[in-house]
């Protein structure tokens, strides 16, 4: 259930097939039976089914194909009792059905008339943006314009080079520390994300008092329930490259970027700044990190910046249990490129298991465990609560694990505890190379 709420989150094109009891044993509720087996997924799948007749499967397998793969992509699920396998019917035929629609094209006019009056412009950029191959279009519309660009709160993807001149962060899940953000700003444009994706509490406005907001959506629910703003809903890379086509605008002074963040210093124990710093120096920009480590990820965001498009992916959910398996994922469909699966010692226990499908699959993908021997973010968001600061919080110590000695058994040979800050360098360029599933333990702070 939480991997299907993930994929919802994340627009994750899925045809789920969940097996079900014989028909014939339907009426007496039998053992592995599930009583109301479309109603079970929902809210969190686009369509769920099981046909009536066992020679409407195939038929309804492609329904849910076709239906996961429009716009906003999703995942659906068709229930598919055991004795219908063995049921003759007739063939399903291949089809082709259209792409995403286009936004409206007076909606985007007043955006661009919009973006063009305003004097100081913010863009934020969502997963939305990577999703549509608009990365480029979307860093010429922010050159263009001279506007500074943050990430979008949560952002399950990057669509912007973490090294441009003009990225100026990302954006908290917090309205009062949005509204901070983007202060100085008149006009801020949302691009393939919620306006916004909020975590915890707050109050007052959305946006900059002064400032208007447009949002630029594949997805109408989304629109529907922005707070603020104008919205346009359709294809994003269509819609940018429609905005680029708009005559020179004004021209305005180059913002300021985000400030130079200092090199971590080595450390005994090890900072995690310093394990990802060393990860950056030692990664290849065109590697792909497949993130789950919680109170690591704003770290991340100063140390181990992402550089190219399709090279950055966690879960929008909030729901432990995906990082491993979709760095298994993406390594499987990215035989092209190094997967890195960046993930805290407590995410990596929620499926551990996709060491051995790494392993039986043999795929030349590395595995780096932030092993801080705790759930430090709920430690950390504890005050937030009214903890006081350093509180003990039951059930929060995860003392004990021994990564490597779980990695052989599962099958991943090809692993190396570090605890010394002086050894990592070595042993993640050790690892970086590996032709077999490889996994790096890092004892930090
Ligand atoms: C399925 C699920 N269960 C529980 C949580 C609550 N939770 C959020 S962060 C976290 C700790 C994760 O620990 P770890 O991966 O070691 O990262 P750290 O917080 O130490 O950086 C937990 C348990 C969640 N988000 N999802």
């Amino acid at each position: 259930m939480g991997a299907i709420f993930t994929a919802w989150k994340n627009r994750t094109p899925l045809v789920i097939t969940a097996g079900q009891q014989a028909r014939s044993l339907f009426p007496f509720d039998p053992f592995l039976f599930s009583a109301q087996a479309t109603e079970l997924p929902k809210p969190y799948v686009k369509w769920s089914c099981e046909p009536a007749r066992a020679e409407d499967v195939p038929l309804a397998i492609a329904h849910g194909y076709h239906l996961a793969m429009q716009e906003p992509r999703g995942p659906v699920l068709v229930s598919i009792p055991s004795d219908d396998w063995a049921r003759p019917c007739a063939p399903v035929e291949p089809r082709r059905i259209g792409g995403a629609p286009r936004c409206e094209a007076a909606v985007l006019e007043a955006i661009g008339n919009a973006l063009d009056a305003s004097e100081r412009p913010a863009l934020v950029v969502g997963a939305g943006v990577d999703r549509s191959g608009a990365w480029d279009a979307v860093r010429a519309l922010a050159e263009r314009h001279r506007a500074r660009v943050f990430t979008a709160p949560m952002s399950a993807r990057c669509g912007f080079a973490e090294d441009h001149p003009q990225f100026a962060g990302f954006l908290p899940a917090m309205r009062e520390r949005i509204v901070a953000a983007l202060a100085g700003s008149d006009l801020v444009l949302v691009l393939g994300a919620p306006a916004f994706t909020y975590h915890v509490e707050g109050q007052g406005p959305h946006v900059p008092p002064g400032a208007s907001l447009c949002q630029i959506v594949d997805d109408a629910e989304t629109a529907a329930w922005s707070p603020v703003g104008m919205a346009a809903v359709g294809d994003l890379r269509d819609a940018v490259q429609t905005l680029l086509q708009r005559p020179a605008p004004r021209e305005r002074p180059m913002p300021a970027g985000r400030p130079a963040r200092p090199r971590a210093e080595p450390s005994s124990p090890m900072s995690v700044a310093y394990a990802l710093q060393t990860l950056a120096d030692v990664r290849r920009p065109e590697h792909v990190v497949v993130e789950e480590a919680p109170s690591a990820r704003p770290v991340m965001h100063g140390h181990l910046p992402t550089l190219r498009s399709e090279t950055f992916y966690t879960m929008a959910s909030g729901g432990l249990g995906f990082g491993l398996p979709a760095a298994v994922g993406v390594a499987l469909a990215r035989p092209d490129t190094r997967v890195i699966g960046l993930v805290g010692d407590g995410s990596a226990m929620y499926s551990i298991q996709a060491l051995w499908t790494a392993a039986q699959l043999r795929l030349p993908m590395t595995v780096v465990v932030l092993n801080n021997r705790r759930y430090a973010a709920l430690q950390e968001f504890a005050p937030t609560f009214g903890f006081a600061p350093g509180a003990k919080l039951e059930g929060t110590d995860l003392s004990g694990l021994d990564f490597v000695a779980i990695a052989r058994g599962m099958g991943v040979l090809d692993g190396v505890r570090v605890d010394a800050a002086g050894a990592l360098r070595a042993a993640l360029e050790r690892a970086l190379a590996s032709s077999a599933p490889s996994l790096v333990e890092i004892v930090v702070a």
